[in-house]
């Protein structure tokens, strides 16, 4: 299921943070049967797997708030969750993962999954 949703989604224009709102929403088992059938099934499964796992991107540290656990983040394009390069709010699982962090510290950073991806599991300085 989550395989055939991405997909769908990878044949949708791209386009920033805004959901695609002309598009169908792949929700039934019935997709299953427009989806292309895959050359390399062993390839499109470790394509679908950032979706459904941590989203791997970098970025530079906008704002940062230690005690709130809130950071905002200047990232590069994620292709994954469909957003252009933009600077946004993050909210990372631990208030303790931000306290070595600086405004202007470029970071690599897993959001947490496709489904929530304002949220951040890991972050690491450069
Ligand atoms: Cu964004």
């Amino acid at each position: 299921m989550q395989k055939t949703i991405w997909i769908a989604a990878l044949g949708l224009a791209v386009a920033g943070c805004s959901p695609e709102t002309s598009a169908p929403v792949v929700t039934t088992p019935a997709a299953e049967a427009v989806a292309p059938p895959a050359a390399m099934p062993d390839m499109a499964m470790s394509a679908a797997t950032p979706a459904a796992g941590p989203i791997t991107s970098t970025g530079k540290i906008v704002a940062v708030d230690a005690v709130s656990g809130g950071v905002t983040l200047n990232h590069q394009a994620i292709p994954e969750v469909k957003w252009d390069a933009m600077t946004m709010g993050f909210t990372v699982a631990d208030p303790t993962m931000l306290k070595d962090l600086k405004v202007g510290d470029m970071v690599s950073f897993d959001l947490q999954s496709a489904t929530e991806p304002t949220k951040i599991s890991r972050i690491t300085k450069q």
